[in-house]
């Protein structure tokens, strides 16, 4: 029989190649906040850290971590090379930089070969990276999958409160969308 897992022990692990990509990866944990997913966030390079990332990875199932957001940009390859040394669903977010607009970031990521997937959302797109983190963790817990639907409730919402103040029409209320 396993040891008890303490309550705090992290099920994600939001990385990134550089603290630099803070700023946008920040979005990723403030939705894991927002579910009270208990989760890590690190500084872990591909390229200035190899060894250091490659360890990461390969012991990331064995601490307890079920889903990892690999954030980077450039020459992005932190998210492939931690799904390289992982049976973990990693979560790549491209990270824009300076030039290319980072489709640079978002070409390094997507184009996975096959057999290595990295689930890429939009260039910038940490907090969906996080969203889609509790997702995959919602599937065996229907707490967090309820809290999902009061989020999309939320979000419905406010779409059609935007439409209310756009159209002049009055809002909606819940309807098949809500
Ligand atoms: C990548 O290089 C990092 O993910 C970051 O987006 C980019 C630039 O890093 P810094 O030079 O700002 O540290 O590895």
């Amino acid at each position: 029989m396993s040891a008890a897992r303490p309550a705090t022990a992290p099920l994600v692990a939001v990385v990134m190649g550089s603290s630099s990509d803070l700023s946008v990866m920040q979005g990723a944990a403030e939705m894991l906040e927002r579910f009270e997913v208990p989760h890590e966030v690190r500084v872990v390079s591909a390229h200035r850290t190899p060894r250091q990332m490659l360890a990461f990875g390969q012991e990331a199932a064995g601490r307890g971590l079920r889903v990892l957001i690999a954030g980077a940009g450039g020459a992005a390859h932190l998210p492939g090379m931690l799904a390289s040394v992982t049976t973990l669903p990693v979560i790549g977010v491209p990270v824009a930089l300076d030039r290319l607009d980072g489709l640079d970031s978002l070409l390094s990521i997507v184009q996975m070969p096959r057999g290595v997937p990295v689930a890429t959302v939009a260039v910038n797109g940490a907090r969906n990276a996080g969203l889609l983190a509790v997702r995959i963790l919602a599937v065996g817990d229907p707490a967090l999958a309820a809290r999902l639907t009061a989020f999309q409730d939320e979000i419905a919402s406010e779409a059609q409160a935007q439409d209310a103040q756009v159209s002049g029409r009055p809002a909606s209320g819940r309807s098949a969308d809500a």
